[in-house]
């Protein structure tokens, strides 16, 4: 199997493959030390935790990723925590950053001899024969690798998908009217759960990464630039949108800030002759509800799945099924991701529809504060069980 990118999506399909003895070569377009330090996701859902378990890849997650079954909801100056580990029956997240998991992944695969090529960018891949081709970024080397099947693990703007013709591909994509300023800061966390605040400035979100290092989001306007947002800016529109009565925000220095355009992307195949897309290269989602990572690495263990069945047992099926199968979770991510945007964006100002909107956000919230069928709902697509 050659595998397109050294992400979530390619480290956990290379490291599962491996364990059932198909092997695979993984080309990646930067370095190391590049790869294992890109800050993203945190979020870590219930079955992402449990397929890495029975990889025996999950050691480092658990001992040093901290369980969370409980989040925050705050509005006009009031609170309140889901128990969505209990509503879900018990299940619970992980938080543990995703390039130490990235890391974990390296670590293992190549520790049992696993081929993964760093600084190879891949320039080409032929869908009838399953040739790749890369090229060392250090001295221009040519690689050409011939597979039995390519994985496109190489994220939204990766080279695999543009090997798959429109046609087949079918993309659907939704752009919000807003956007999200990301922020990396060096402060411990504030608060023992993550906070989703729902203000009229707009949305706030307290995340959390590890003791020392906090992730935060604060909606903006679409094209706004992370320049017009100064640290002073960034701590005051938190505190702000963030308050509740006797509760204080630690601050300290911004080190990554960034305007995402919030939007997502699916494909409507995501297989192309001896082809698989796998993960972000195939579908992108905002992040809010935490989904993107933990859907690469769920595509990566159907693929697995079906090219397991393929060799061990003469068995196509699974394999064939692999897009179908994957786009029924995609899409019930997208809906809760959307449904998630829906109950804490506050619409443009001007808009007519602004004050009729917030109203129907207050009467979600208060369904998910006091009706435990509608919270358990959330709790299940949120912990990831459904
Ligand atoms: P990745 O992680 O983008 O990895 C793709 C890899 O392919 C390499 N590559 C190539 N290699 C060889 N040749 C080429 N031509 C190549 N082109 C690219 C790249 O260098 C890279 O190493 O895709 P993958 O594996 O599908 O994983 C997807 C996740 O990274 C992504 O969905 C998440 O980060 C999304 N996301 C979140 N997901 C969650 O589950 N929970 C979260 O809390 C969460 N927070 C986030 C996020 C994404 C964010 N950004 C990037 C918008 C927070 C943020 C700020």
């Amino acid at each position: 199997m050659g595998i397109i990118g050294a992400g979530p999506a390619g480290l956990a399909l290379a490291n599962s493959l491996e364990q059932l003895g198909i092997s695979t070569v993984v080309l990646e377009k930067y370095s190391r030390a590049h790869v294992e330090s890109r800050a993203r996701a945190g979020l870590i859902e219930h079955r992402t935790v449990a397929f890495l378990d029975s990889l025996g890849l999950s050691g480092r997650l658990r001992a040093e990723g901290v369980p969370h079954a409980s989040c925050e909801f705050r509005y006009r100056g009031e609170s309140f925590s889901i128990p969505y580990g209990e509503l879900a029956g018990g299940y619970e997240h992980y938080v543990y950053p995703q390039q130490f998991l990235v890391r974990d992944l390296a670590d293992a695969y190549l520790e049992r001899g696993g081929r993964l090529y760093f600084s190879h960018p891949v320039t080409g891949v032929d869908v009838d024969s399953a040739v790749i081709s890369a090229q060392s970024a250090a001295d221009g080397a040519e690689l050409v690798v011939e597979c039995d099947f390519v994985a496109g693990c190489d994220g939204f703007h990766g080279v695999s998908r543009q090997a798959v013709p429109a046609e087949r591909l079918g993309a659907f994509s939704k752009r919000y009217e807003f956007g999200w300023l990301a922020v990396l800061a060096q402060a411990p966390p504030s608060t023992k759960e993550i906070v989703y605040a729902l203000h009229e400035d707009g949305f706030a979100g307290h995340m959390l990464r590890t003791p020392t290092v906090s992730r935060y989001y604060l909606q903006c306007p679409v094209g706004d630039s992370a320049d017009n947002w100064s640290d002073a800016r960034i701590w005051e529109a938190l505190e702000r949108r963030l308050a509740v009565p006797g509760w204080e925000l630690s601050t300290g220095p911004v080190i990554e800030k960034a305007v995402l355009d919030m939007r997502s992307y699916v494909a409507e195949r995501m297989d192309h002759r001896k082809l698989f897309l796998v993960g972000d290269s195939a579908h992108i989602i905002t992040p809010a509800g935490g989904k993107g990572m933990n859907l690469a690495i769920a595509d990566a263990q159907e693929l697995a799945a079906g090219l397991r069945a393929h060799y061990a047992d003469g068995e196509s099926g699974r394999l064939a099924g692999y897009s179908a199968t994957c786009l029924s979770r995609v899409w019930q991510a997208q809906e809760f991701s959307h449904w998630m945007l829906q109950l804490l964006h506050a619409p443009e100002p001007g808009s007519g529809e602004r004050e009729f909107m917030h109203r129907l956000q207050l009467s979600r919230l208060s369904q998910l504060r006091s009706v435990p069928s509608y919270a358990a709902m959330f709790a299940n697509s949120y912990v990831g069980v459904v």
